[in-house]
């Protein structure tokens, strides 16, 4: 390790001479631009267009303050984002932050950056481990709290309906802490109605192309259902298109409950072919930024920074869509 590091040092040091830029950059690593941070930024990927306004608001809020961005997609796979994580440490930035695409294998790489000296901040999802001391602070939304919300608005919708009501439920990507969270939020607020039964259940893994050939496969083998509960609108778009192929009407004969709240979803909201979106906020940039900077400075950050979202009904859907941002 101690020799990598030197040869890393020595490489970014000529590399700064050569291009004469850089400055005497702090906080253990180097490599910052001339008077801002250097932030190595490792995404999940682009599988959905939560993920591409999140991009974006972490690519605009990086410019906005002058944050250097290194940036990485990993499609959606794990080992491409150790890679990336790995990358940042040898290029010694100022701090990384990432969105775990699952929750579990991340210590080792966790504590190499931490040996580097090189705080990190968990961004829209988290990691299961027990040390806390490999990440600063994890700013995103409380996913428990939005399945609940998914679930609570099926017990009062369906409270004047007698008799069992079949949901089907499309899961995000397996080991996703928003999959695992919002299952279990959901579960824990359908429990209040016994007739509220989860008759199937399997990963789209958070992509219209998967929610659409999961739904068409539950079309075929589950009679009666009632509710499709979808972890993301892609998901949720994914199954309209094999409900309106299986000559069904989505919002109707199948309600459709989805979470994000993006541009298309609400769309579809609006349309009455949704029937309740719980939000998502994708755009962490800018709170991202300030708590990157103040990690940097040495700064005292909250260990946890949940962010504020709401839910929307098809009404509330056609007044808010002219001016949503994403
Ligand atoms: C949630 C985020 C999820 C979105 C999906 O914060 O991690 O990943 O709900 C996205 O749309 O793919």
């Amino acid at each position: 390790m101690f020799k990598k590091s030197l040869v890393a040092v020595v490489a970014a040091t000529l590399a700064l001479t050569a291009c004469g830029g850089g400055s005497d950059a702090g906080g253990g690593a180097g490599g910052g631009s001339d008077d801002g941070i250097t932030m190595g930024f490792a995404q999940v990927g682009a599988e959905s267009g939560w993920r591409t306004a999140n991009t974006k608001s972490v690519q605009d809020s990086a410019k906005e303050a002058g944050v250097e961005l290194k940036f990485s997609d990993a499609q959606q796979k794990q080992e491409n984002q150790i890679k990336a994580i790995r990358s940042y440490i040898q290029q010694q930035v100022d701090v990384i932050a990432f969105s775990p695409v699952v929750e579990s294998g991340w210590d080792t790489v966790l504590k190499e950056a931490k040996d580097a000296d090189i705080p990190v901040i968990l961004t829209d999802r988290s990691v299961d481990s027990s040390d806390t001391s490999l990440y600063k602070t994890f700013l995103g939304s409380d996913f428990v709290e939005e399945g609940k919300k998914a679930g609570d608005w099926l017990v009062e919708d369906s409270a004047s309906t007698d008799g069992p009501i079949n949901i089907v439920e499309l899961q995000g990507t397996t080991g996703a802490a928003p999959a695992i969270d919002r299952k279990e939020g959901f579960e824990a607020a359908i429990a209040a109605d016994p007739d509220l039964k989860i008759v199937q259940s399997q990963t789209g893994d958070f992509t219209r192309s998967g929610g659409k050939q999961v739904m068409e496969a539950f079309l075929k083998n589950t009679p009666d259902i009632d509710v499709v509960y979808a972890h993301n609108d892609d998901m949720g778009l994914g199954a309209i298109e094999a409900i309106e192929a299986a000559g069904k009407v989505p919002g109707k004969d199948i309600k459709i409950i989805t979470v994000d709240a993006v541009k298309d979803g609400m769309t579809a909201l609006s349309e009455g072919k949704i029937n309740y979106i719980v939000e998502c906020n994708p755009l962490l940039g800018d709170q991202l930024m300030d708590l990157a900077e103040k990690v940097v400075a040495g700064e005292e950050v909250p260990a946890r920074v949940v962010t504020e979202e709401s839910a929307f009904t098809p009404e509330q859907a056609k007044e808010v869509l002219a001016s949503r941002e994403y």
